[in-house]
């Protein structure tokens, strides 16, 4: 199916799409077409640039109640491989030498058990402490929802804590896909669609913005990705806390669910371009090469993607479910990929504020 001229004419007009354009661009073998729409949209909002940041990720611990079906990160409590890290193992990561330069560091886990709130608050304080320049982006909407009610605390007193401590940013993870169907497969045991909606617009309200994910290219359908992202967009339209969207393929390869293949590239490419094209008010699409592999991210740019994310120092999640890309990238290779793609390098900040050094 090629792509209907309605199409080309609300993109060219600035008008929104609805979900049938978005399920008829992901019909739509044209492929080229659809990289040429949304690089117009990218073009509009993001010019020539690609943004990367100097960041590292910290993973306090892989220890999760939840088990979800797609997931080789996460371990029950005395599995084979479960780690949980001290505050001084944090604070070792973010004051090491090769972690002088971030400017971000990325902190998430899983559902531990029974670790008080206050370890997650210390975490906050102690990274803040030993970085006072470093944004601390830290806890999926999954992870804080979780802690709360351990803590038997509501979601804006546990945010309200974590603020005081010193978080700035919260990562999108977490989001999967909303559709109950999928998620009551998926990932059961995890806080709803809805939940997860709820806990990032509390977050946006107290000022606390947010990026958001979209875990594609498993047992959902193109109706469920589409409907992912005007959830999103809707979200979007009242609080404008999200900074930033990741569309994440799913990596079969080390998963429990290997079964199922991922995405396909061309799929993959699709999918970040029609996310440029329904998230019409959503400033930034990543293209997060560690799942895509540096190749595909590259390509992506061409997509409508404007974001590479960054150094990423240490990521576990995406690197055990067989992610076969690099374990980090200097600034310097990040700004050859981004140029020879015929953009130009811009670092930022966690907010997208250009950096000049
Ligand atoms: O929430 C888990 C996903 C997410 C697999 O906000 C998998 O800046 C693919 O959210 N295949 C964590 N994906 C990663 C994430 C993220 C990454 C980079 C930047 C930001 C940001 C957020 O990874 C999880 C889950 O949705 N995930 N297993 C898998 N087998
Ligand atoms: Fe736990 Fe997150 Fe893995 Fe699910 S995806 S099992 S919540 S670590």
């Amino acid at each position: 199916m090629s792509i209907p001229a309605e199409i080309w004419t609300k993109i060219k007009n600035g008008t929104r799409l609805s979900r049938d354009d978005g399920i008829r661009l992901f019909q739509t073998n044209d492929l080229i077409g659809l990289g040429e729409l949304a690089h117009t949209v990218r073009s509009r909002l993001n010019g020539k640039r690609a943004y990367f940041v100097r960041n590292r990720h910290i993973n306090y611990s892989n220890i999760c109640v939840n088990g979800c079906a797609f997931c080789a990160y996460g371990k029950q409590p005395g599995e084979a491989g479960a780690f949980e890290l001290t505050i001084n193992e944090i604070v070792e990561k973010v004051t090491a030498p090769d972690a002088k330069a971030i400017t971000e560091v990325h902190i998430v886990g899983g559902c531990h058990p029974s670790k008080p709130f206050s370890y997650y608050e210390e975490i906050v304080r102690a990274v803040k402490q030993a970085r006072p320049s470093c944004i601390v982006k830290a806890f999926t909407a999954v992870e804080v929802e979780h802690f709360a009610r351990l803590e038997n605390i509501s979601v804006t007193q546990a945010l309200e804590r974590l603020k005081e401590a010193g978080l700035d940013m919260m990562p999108g993870g977490g989001a999967e896909i909303f559709a109950p169907s999928v998620r009551s497969k998926i990932c059961p045991k995890k806080l709803s669609g809805e939940g997860w909606l709820s806990v990032m617009e509390t977050a946006h309200r107290m000022g606390i913005p947010t990026n958001a994910t979209m875990l594609f290219g498993h047992i959902e359908s193109i109706e469920d990705r589409v409907d992912h992202l005007i959830a999103l967009r809707e979200l979007q339209d009242k609080t404008n806390g999200f900074v930033c969207f990741i569309p994440l393929p799913f990596l079969s390869k080390k998963s429990p669910m290997s079964h199922i293949h991922g995405p396909t590239g061309v799929d993959i490419l699709k999918t970040i371009a029609v996310s440029r094209l329904m998230l019409d008010n959503i400033l930034h699409i990543k293209a997060y090469w560690v799942m895509l592999t540096v190749k595909l991210a590259q390509l992506a740019l061409c997509f409508g993607a404007d974001d590479f994310d960054g150094t990423v120092m240490e990521e576990k999640i995406g690197h055990m479910a067989g992610a076969e890309s690099e374990d980090a990238l200097t600034v310097e290779e990040l700004q050859y990929v981004i140029q020879s793609a015929g953009f130009e390098p811009v670092e930022r900040d966690s907010f997208f504020n250009p950096l000049r050094r």
